[in-house]
């Protein structure tokens, strides 16, 4: 099977992504036995988008998974809905910050990921993995990707399966900010594996 996984690069301040740095660990491990393509994303409302779209091409996956970082998620996030509103609280990483437009003019309100959710949750639970299934996955530029990634699976039949999942801080982010929750780096990137290897069986 052939995977597309996606993170991107730091915004809002922050050092770190640790969307990209889990990127980074599993493209040079080789990810062991799974078919990956690893791309990093800039946080930007309109570059984002076309780039999925030139990785999406190359790759033309059967998986793709879009990773995120949420400084609120305190465990693997996974993502049901996309939705077709950009509603930024700050400025992407294009000094642009976009309140009530659209993803897609001719879009639906909102799209559903055609990912395992349920069972994945499951299956991670019962490796002691905490992972909870979330209903929005915002208004900024990681809901923008979700929503073109699932917008191109139903347009172009691949991929066949797609979603997003938002994963915490890495320690290291979080020196100043005490109450915010984090998990290192190796944990955060052997559960994205776990995950990978669980829906690569789909
Ligand atoms: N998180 C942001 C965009 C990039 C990222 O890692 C979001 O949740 O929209």
């Amino acid at each position: 099977m052939r995977i597309l996984l996606t993170g991107f690069e730091p915004f809002g301040g922050d050092k770190h992504n640790p969307s990209q740095r889990i990127c980074e660990a599993l493209s040079e491990s080789k990810a062991g036995r799974l078919d990956l393509w690893t791309r990093i994303l800039p946080v930007s409302f309109t570059k984002a988008p076309i780039a999925l779209r030139q990785a999406l091409e190359e790759v033309k996956p059967d998986l793709a998974l879009g990773l995120g970082y949420s400084a609120k998620a305190d465990r693997f996030v996974i993502e049901r809905i996309a939705l077709n509103i950009e509603d930024a609280r700050i400025a992407d990483n294009d000094h642009y910050r976009p309140q009530d437009t659209l993803v897609e003019p001719e879009g639906a309100l909102a799209l559903e990921t055609t990912l395992p959710i349920r069972a994945l949750d499951s299956h991670l639970r019962e490796r002691g993995i905490p992972a909870r299934i979330s209903y929005t996955a915002g208004t900024f530029v990681c809901n923008t990707v979700f929503y073109t990634l699932l917008l191109e699976g139903q347009t172009k039949g691949y991929p066949r399966l797609a979603g997003f999942i938002h994963v915490p801080a890495l320690p290291e982010m979080t020196l100043e900010k005490r109450e915010q929750p984090f998990l290192p780096l190796e944990y955060i990137v052997s559960g994205i594996r776990e995950i990978l290897e669980f829906l690569s069986h789909r």
